[in-house]
C-alpha cells in the first residue's frame, strides 16, 4: 500500500520516523513521502523528516503543552500552510494517508483530526489514523484529551488504527526507554502491514493486495493490529500448527488494543517464506479469526517474505464495541469528571464524552 504518513505533535513525528526508517531498512519503499507537523519546534528540531511548525503567532514555538483544544485552534489556523507543505508529497501513486499522533497530548491530540479532516476534503484516497492511547499510568490529562481526540478522528478519519501504549511495551522500562521500544514495534508492524500490500516479484493468488487492506479498514470506526512471529519448519505441511498458532498469539497476545477481539471485518496476513506458508494452516487460521471476532467477513493472504520465520499481522476494524475501547472510555470519562471536581467552572458544561463514538 503506498502511503503518505503526517505525523503530527511529539509522538507523531517520532513514530512517523520509526515507520520511514523501517521501511527503508526494509527495502519496502511502501512510504512514499512523509512530513512532520508540531508547535512545538524542539520536538521537530531532532527529525530527520521535513517540518511544519504551526501556531508560531500563537505561541512561538514553544508547543501547546497539554491543551489540546489549543492544539486544535494552531493547526486550524494554519492548515493551510501544511496543506500547501503536502502538495506534491501526496502524488496520485498513494493508495492512503495516515495521520499519525499520540492522542494524550496537545498539538497531536487536537490538531490530527483537524489534519485528517482537510485531507479527507481534498483527497479521493483513504485518510487514516495511526493513533496511540495513553498508558494507564498516565495523568488523568491524558485520558481525557485521548478520549475526545479519538472521537473527533473516529469521525473525521475513514479509520483509526488505535495502538495502546500499554500493548507493546516490555515491562519493567521507564517510560522514556518504553517509547523508544514501543515506535519501533508500531514501526515493524505497521510497517510490514503497510508494506504487505505492495506488488512482489512471482506474485501467486493467494498474496494479500492493498485492496484488501482497505476493504478491511472500510468498516471505519476503530481498528486494530495484531502481531506475533515463531521459527518456521522445513516445509509447509509441518507448518500448519506454527500458522495457527501465531495467528491465535497475535489476535490473543499480540494485539496493539489488547482484548478487542469482536470486529466487523479481519484481515489475516502470513508472512514468511511462500514454500513455508501452509495453506491449510492460513485456511484454519482465518476460519478460527471469524468464529473468535464474531466477523463472518475475514480475508486472508499471504506476504512473501525471505525469513527463518513466520509472522501472522491480524487487522481488524470496527472493534469500537469491544470491551477494551468501552474501559478506555470509562477511564477517561471518570478523569473528566474527577477533573471537573477539582474545576468548580467547569461542572455546569455538558460531558462531552457521553456519547463517544
Ligand atoms: N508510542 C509513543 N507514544 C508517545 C511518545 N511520546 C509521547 N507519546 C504518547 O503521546 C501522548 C502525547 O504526547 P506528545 O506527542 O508529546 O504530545 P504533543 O506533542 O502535544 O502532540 C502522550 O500522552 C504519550 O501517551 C513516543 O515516542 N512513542
Ligand atoms: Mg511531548
Amino acid at each position: 500500500m503506498k502511503t503518505v504518513l503526517i505525523g503530527v505533535g511529539q509522538a507523531g513525528g517520532k513514530v512517523t520516523t520509526a515507520l520511514v526508517e523501517f521501511d527503508r531498512e526494509m527495502g519496502f519503499d511502501a512510504i512514499r513521502g512523509s512530513l512532520a507537523v508540531n508547535s512545538a519546534q524542539a520536538d521537530l528540531r531532532p527529525l530527520p523528516l521535513d517540518t511544519v511548525l504551526v501556531g508560531q503567532d500563537r505561541v512561538n514555538g514553544h508547543g501547546v503543552g497539554g491543551d489540546n483544544e489549543l492544539g486544535a485552534e494552531v493547526m486550524e489556523a494554519d492548515a493551510g500552510e501544511v496543506m500547501t507543505a503536502l502538495d506534491g508529497r501526496i502524488t496520485a501513486e498513494a493508495e492512503a494517508i495516515f495521520v499519525v499522533a499520540g492522542l494524550g497530548g496537545g498539538t497531536g491530540s487536537g490538531g490530527a483530526p483537524v489534519i485528517a479532516r482537510e485531507l479527507s476534503r481534498v483527497h479521493d484516497v483513504p485518510v487514516y489514523a495511526l493513533g496511540i492511547l495513553p498508558g494507564s499510568e498516565e495523568g488523568a490529562m491524558y485520558q481525557v484529551n485521548a478520549g475526545r481526540s479519538l472521537k473527533t478522528l473516529a469521525r473525521e478519519a475513514d479509520a483509526v488504527l488505535l495502538i495502546d501504549n500499554d500493548a507493546w511495551r516490555s515491562s519493567g522500562e521507564s517510560m522514556e526507554e518504553g517509547f523508544q521500544s514501543i515506535n519501533q514495534a508500531i514501526a515493524q508492524r505497521v510497517g510490514l502491514l503497510m508494506a504487505a500490500g505492495e506488488p512482489v516479484d512471482g506474485v501467486g493468488e493467494s498474496v494479500v493486495d492493498t485492496s484488501e487492506i482497505i476493504n478491511t479498514l472500510r468498516a471505519g470506526g476503530i481498528s486494530s493490529l495484531g502481531y506475533a512471529s515463531a521459527q518456521a519448519g522445513d516445509d509447509a505441511d509441518a507448518n500448519v500448527n506454527v500458522v495457527t498458532s501465531v495467528t491465535r498469539n497475535a489476535l490473543l497476545t499480540g494485539a496493539s488494543l489488547p482484548d478487542a477481539t469482536t470486529a466487523e471485518t479481519g484481515l489475516v496476513v502470513l508472512a514468511g517464506r511462500p514454500e513455508n506458508i501452509s495453506r491449510k494452516g492460513v485456511e484454519r487460521a482465518r476460519s478460527w479469526v471469524e468464529e473468535e471476532t464474531g466477523s463472518m467477513r475475514v480475508r486472508g493472504g499471504d506476504f512473501p517474505l525471505e525469513s527463518e520465520r513466520i509472522a501472522a499481522l491480524v487487522l481488524l476494524g470496527g472493534v469500537e464495541r469491544s470491551e477494551r475501547v468501552e474501559s478506555f472510555m470509562e477511564r477517561a470519562r471518570e478523569a473528566k469528571q474527577r477533573e471537573q471536581r477539582e474545576d468548580p467552572a467547569e461542572m455546569f458544561q455538558t460531558d462531552e464524552l457521553d456519547d463517544l463514538i
